[in-house]
């Protein structure tokens, strides 16, 4: 039972299936290229807002080597046998390595969570209130043989906020407002999480029709991820309940919007709805940078908004409890009793798996001399 981390309530992955929204499988989503002008592509940038809440971007900033340097130690990181990456398991159900099964034990998501910071004494170094520390008091959990991975992580997650915050500029010239509309305060809070997800071929169930992550919008302003595997497995939902497939395009990253830029503009602009569909020949991955305004920034539908903002849908809601609660809240609606013990105790969770899930086996060793496996393709050492 997966709670999405960027998600409301209610995007578990229990009883996953397809049923909902099956309208027919487009693919609308507008591919902006910002080094080709944004301003000669703010049409594309309102319709992929106001209608999807999502807009592919190309030309965007973030380093292609830094992208790839990233994916890399990721893929390595998640195909190490399972016993080695239970090191990286915490308390805290959304910092290192976690396993996701659903109500029948097999594996439908494994994670790797990284939060802004490190520890308290790094956030309050960086200039975070006092009052909002405790939100770093589990720390991140990095592997001892890779030590690179930190400060590509933190690199990476640098380079999505900076293109966040240019992408709201964008979002406020597409409405005819100025690029400073959206204001994300002092230290805009983000976090990073790497989605894994098995293949899935268990001889009784059809891949068809599994969905692997439930439909949800994150709870972000907004969310960069890019996304790799051998399928196009992303779908985000139309005005009209149809699902679009996310295309994979090399180096694009896909821009959501989050709950929180919809309270912003009063519902002007949608969030992205989106789901994640079982299917291909390997894990398929995704790599997620939540983006939210400074801790202490009330978001409300603002001036410009409010005729579109009428009635009581869009209170105003401070950034800091806005994901205070996140963990006792996804605790108390699908938490099992080990995972809510755990976190009680804090010590670290590693959740059970059927004899036959998926992801309970060591991944089969590699032969020295031989190649590294092209990531995502660990496949068979997930069975
Ligand atoms: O795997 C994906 O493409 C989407 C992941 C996602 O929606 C999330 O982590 O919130
Ligand atoms: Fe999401």
């Amino acid at each position: 039972m997966v709670l999405a981390p960027g998600s409301g309530r209610g995007a578990s992955n229990r009883g996953s299936s397809r049923k909902e929204g099956t309208g027919p499988m487009t693919s609308a989503i507008p591919v902006v290229d910002l080094e080709a002008g944004a301003a000669s592509q703010l049409d594309l940038i309102r319709a992929g807002t106001e209608e999807l809440g999502a807009i592919q971007v190309v030309g965007h900033g973030v380093p292609r080597d830094l992208m790839s340097d990233l994916n890399r130690r990721m893929a390595r990181l998640l195909s190490l046998p399972r016993e080695q990456k239970a090191q990286l398991a915490s308390p805290h159900p959304y910092r290192g390595w976690r396993q996701w099964p659903d109500d029948s034990g097999r594996l439908e998501l494994e994670r790797f969570n990284v939060a802004q910071f490190d520890a308290v004494a790094d956030a309050s170094a960086a200039g975070v209130p006092a009052e909002y520390l405790g939100l770093y008091a589990h720390g991140n959990r990095w592997p001892e043989d890779d030590p690179g991975l930190r400060e590509t992580a933190f690199g990476y997650m640098a380079a999505c906020r900076r293109l966040a915050l240019r992408m709201l500029g964008w979002y406020a010239r597409a409405q005819g407002l100025p690029s400073e509309t959206f204001v994300m305060g002092s230290v805009p809070h983000f976090r990073l999480t790497v989605n894994d997800y098995p293949t899935w071929a268990y001889p009784s169930s059809d891949p068809g029709d599994k969905l692997l992550l439930l439909e949800h919008a994150d709870d972000s302003a907004v969310t960069i991820l890019a996304q790799q595997g051998d399928y196009e497995g992303l779908q985000v939902q139309g005005p009209d309940g149809d699902w679009n497939t996310v295309p994979i395009i090399p180096g694009a990253l896909l821009v959501l919007s989050g709950h929180l830029l919809t309270a912003w503009t009063g519902g002007r602009l949608r969030p992205g709805r989106h789901r994640v569909l079982a299917g291909g020949t390997a894990t398929r991955r995704s790599t997620a940078v939540f983006v939210y305004p400074s801790l202490e920034v009330v978001v409300e539908p603002l001036g410009a908004f409010a005729p579109f903002a009428a009635g009581p849908g869009f209170p105003p809601v401070q950034v800091w409890d806005h994901v205070r609660d996140r963990v006792a809240g996804y605790l108390a609606e699908y938490g099992r009793p080990e995972q809510v013990a755990a976190w009680r105790d804090g010590t670290p969770y590693v959740a059970e798996l059927a004899e036959d899930s998926a992801g309970r086996l060591r991944p089969v060793r590699q032969r020295p001399g031989r190649p590294a496996r092209t990531p995502g393709r660990q496949a068979a050492g997930q069975r």
